[in-house]
């Protein structure tokens, strides 16, 4: 039976990622590790959870050691805009934590490894439409420079010691369990919510703004999938161009109001505008579909009906 270490457990990916590893591997299996946030009850009573910074090596040390832990999942990472105020607290956390995941699962063995790359790794110089697998990354923020440092990472870890670590390029990822925190895509996550609580919602972006999304439970699948597929159809051992679905913060807001009548939508563009310009709008993930069978399943339409459903009830 695997022995599943999630960093970044409270997380907007790691709190929905870790109820599916614990419904398919035990729950005893599946250690989730926190870092500053005290965890609600429900979530300490799910499993095992441990508290631990990722810059903390002997931390890390002492959890896989107790745990006998063969795979990781290092989820913790400060996103884009939080990392635009903070560049210095970016590369920290983003860059020693995976170093140290890197080297723990090295030194211990570990079977495998997941980090999360983004399609932050591109920048103004990529292609912006049906951005391809492999090209510029050039990107302009501290966020988007750990992200393609990681990537080679996570390739040198594989080249040099033969560690199966694997990625992928998230888009903006829509969810309602917990909120997303600083990064350039939450204004469509914040649609919802506002929409649900207010009937209104001022957009941090132009409306014209388009940007590649998925909704969570896709993003869960994919990253599932990738982790269990067969080592032989691994072909990019940098993270994996992956979407779903791109849509203009416009499309978003009258989508939006076809399910929730006399829905309001204003936009007052800020600083984030400049990230998201720099992101590709559309984006070529032909070589994951193809290597280990990834595919989408939401639409806009599936997503927003989910996504007012589940807030109305929360
Ligand atoms: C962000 O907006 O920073 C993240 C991302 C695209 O990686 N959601």
């Amino acid at each position: 039976m695997k022995k599943i270490l999630v960093t970044g457990a409270m997380g907007q990916i790691g709190s929905e990622l870790i109820p599916k590893l614990r419904e398919k591997f035990g729950k005893e299996n599946v250690v989730a590790v926190g870092h500053h946030k005290e965890p609600s009850l429900e979530f300490k009573n799910a499993g095992p959870f441990e508290m631990a910074d990722s810059g903390d090596k002997e931390a890390l040390r002492n959890l896989i050691e107790k745990y006998q832990i063969d795979t990781i999942y290092h989820l913790v990472g400060v996103l884009s805009a939080v990392g635009e105020k903070n560049p210095n607290l970016a590369w920290e956390v983003n860059m020693n934590g995976l170093k140290n995941v890197l080297d723990l699962a090295v030194e211990y063995k570990i079977e495998r490894v997941f980090w999360p790359s983004s399609i932050a790794a591109f920048g103004p110089t990529t292609p912006l439409f049906n951005t391809p697998q492999k090209t510029v990354l050039e990107p302009t923020t501290m966020y988007g420079v750990t992200k393609v440092s990681g990537e080679l990472l996570c390739q040198y870890y594989f080249v040099k010691y033969g560690l199966d670590v694997r990625s992928l390029r998230y888009p903006g990822i829509i969810s309602w369990k917990t909120p997303p925190g600083g990064g350039t895509t939450d204004y469509a996550v914040a649609i919802y919510y506002d929409a649900v609580a207010n009937g209104s919602y001022d957009c941090f972006v132009k409306e014209e703004t388009v940007l590649p999304m998925m909704y969570m439970d896709d993003a869960v699948r994919a990253t599932l999938e990738l982790m269990e597929a067969s080592k032989e159809k691994i072909s990019i051992r940098t993270a994996y161009n992956l979407t779903a679905i791109s849509f203009s913060a416009k499309e978003l807001a009258e989508n939006v109001a076809k399910y929730i009548p006399n829905f309001k939508c204003t936009f007052t563009p800020d600083e984030r505008q400049k990230i998201a310009d720099s992101w590709p709008k559309t984006i070529d993930d032909q070589k994951a579909r193809d290597d280990w069978g990834w595919s989408h399943q939401f639409d806009l339409d599936k997503i927003s009906i989910e996504m007012i459903k589940n807030l109305k009830i929360k």
